[in-house]
């Protein structure tokens, strides 16, 4: 089976609601899975998305119209499965695991992404607003998208908004991010403007016209506490 040009292949992923967001061609320095032939990936493609890009594709999907669990997981599956196969990749999920698949390795390796004190990585054009979707595997040759020029943005952000923005102080500069004084705010009440969305992930001046809307991020939360809850 032949591979599209990688115009063709980032014009279907944008008519389903995600992006290609870079590539490289594995080696020593990150573990990739062994294709289902046992050979080696030779490339991998990091596909994602940002709030505003998957929303409508999603709501409209007969995954989310279904009431059931976990929409947008099998909404990404279904429809990458499709799209890798008929472009002769294979793909794996962030959400396959545990042990899980190391994303954002990959998209360090990548380029154009940096750790951020969010826990999440912060890409230098959708800031904090990047979710991993799935890695499209192949034992051809390398041939997507140009290594990144650009680095994240947060090691040159010298005022870091979301570390101060916080009410409960839940992102730190030396620890990271507290998930539990987090998820111990959001239990506190269903009124508090973190329902929307994160304030110090919204803080960051990154990407901000790639921010998830109220709809999104309230629901994104629901999942989050979902799988932190005591
Ligand atoms: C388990 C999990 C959680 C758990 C625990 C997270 C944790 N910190 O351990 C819980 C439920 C708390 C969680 C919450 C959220 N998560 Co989460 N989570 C995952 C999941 C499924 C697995 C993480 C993992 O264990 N990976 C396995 C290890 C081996 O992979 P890894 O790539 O090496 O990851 C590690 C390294 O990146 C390392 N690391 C950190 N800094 C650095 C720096 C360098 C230089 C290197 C090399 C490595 C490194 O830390 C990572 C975790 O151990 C990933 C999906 C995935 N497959 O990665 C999403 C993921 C990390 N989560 C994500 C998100 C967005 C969230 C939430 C914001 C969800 C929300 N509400 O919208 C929250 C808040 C997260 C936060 N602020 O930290 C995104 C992050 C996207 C991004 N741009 O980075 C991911 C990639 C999912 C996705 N589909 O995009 N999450
Ligand atoms: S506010 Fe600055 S430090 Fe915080 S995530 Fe955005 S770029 Fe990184
Ligand atoms: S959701 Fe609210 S409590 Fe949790 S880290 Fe973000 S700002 Fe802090």
């Amino acid at each position: 089976m032949t591979r599209p040009a990688a115009a063709n292949l980032e014009q279907d992923l944008a008519a389903a609601g995600f992006l290609l967001l870079g590539g490289f061609a594995p080696d020593d320095s990150v573990a990739v899975p062994l294709l289902s032939s046992g050979k080696a990936a030779r490339s991998l493609l990091l596909i994602g998305s940002t709030g505003p890009s998957i929303w409508p594709h999603l709501t409209a999907s007969p995954e989310y119209r279904s009431g059931q669990p976990d929409p947008l997981d099998r909404y990404t599956r279904r429809s990458l499965l499709e799209l890798a196969e008929a472009s002769g990749y294979e793909p794996v999920f962030p959400f396959e695991g545990p042990p899980y698949y190391p994303f954002q390795q990959w998209a360090l390796k990548c380029g154009g992404f940096s750790q951020s004190p969010l826990g999440v990585l912060a890409h230098h054009t959708f800031g904090p607003w990047a979710g991993f979707r799935a890695a499209f595997l192949s034992a051809e040759t390398f041939d997507g998208p140009k290594p990144e020029t650009m680095d994240g943005p947060c090691p040159t952000c010298t005022d870091a908004p979301c570390l101060t923005i916080c009410p409960v102080g839940a992102v730190t500069l030396h620890e990271g991010y507290r998930v539990a004084d987090c998820r111990d705010h959001l239990a506190t009440s269903r009124d508090l403007d973190c329902w929307s969305g994160c304030l110090a992930r919204r803080a960051c001046p990154f990407g901000q016209e790639h921010q998830q809307s109220q709809a999104t991020a309230g629901f994104h939360m629901e999942i989050f506490v979902g799988l932190v809850a005591r």
